[in-house]
């Protein structure tokens, strides 16, 4: 079997009932067979960024998994679909976003997939969660770099 890498997953939703949405979905992620949920962040409501609608909810979450990259991406879309997930146009009001943030120090850039998240350092609703569960992997810098996005734990 291969060695387990850590990654980490960002989760968002902005549609029907957000919050039981990303709650719903951390437990899905943790259910992929090859995948151990090792930590999750709390709720955090955010303002849309680059995107409409209604406030979002998101999270992080962090696994180990034996899964490739790849694969693990396909599983991820699997329960954004289960979520009911449509994509009607680029950064659309969802229903469920799962992205993947990292994947252990693996830098990746296929047309599918690219690692780390390339929007992931723009973002408080990406940093401030991740911050919460895993603070080496994120800097003060960074985090001071977006403190004007508006963001709460729920
Ligand atoms: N893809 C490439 N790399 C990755 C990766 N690391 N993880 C490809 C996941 N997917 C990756 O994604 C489009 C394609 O990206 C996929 O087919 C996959 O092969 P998508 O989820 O279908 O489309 P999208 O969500 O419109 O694009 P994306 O890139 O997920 O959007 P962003 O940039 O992540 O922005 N504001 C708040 N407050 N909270 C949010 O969660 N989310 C977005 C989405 C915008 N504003 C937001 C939030
Ligand atoms: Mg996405």
């Amino acid at each position: 079997m291969r060695a387990a890498v850590t990654a980490f997953v960002a989760l968002g939703a902005n549609l029907g009932d957000p919050q039981s949405a990303v709650a719903d979905a951390m437990e899905r992620v943790g259910a992929i067979k090859g995948v151990r949920l090792v930590r999750q962040s709390a709720l955090y409501r955010t303002a849309p960024i680059d995107s409409s609608g209604p406030d979002y909810i998101n999270a992080v979450v962090e696994i180990e998994t034996a899964l490739t990259a790849p694969a693990l991406l396909i599983e991820l879309q699997r329960i954004e679909h289960e979520a009911g997930r449509l994509r009607p146009y680029r950064n659309a009001p969802r229903s469920l976003d799962l992205d993947l943030l990292l994947y252990g120090d693996a830098r990746i850039s296929s047309e599918a997939l690219t690692v780390p998240h390339p929007r992931m350092l723009e973002r408080a609703f990406v940093l401030v969660p991740l911050a919460g569960i895993a603070p080496q992997r994120v800097t003060v810098a960074q985090l001071a770099a977006v403190r004007d996005q508006l963001i709460e734990a729920v």
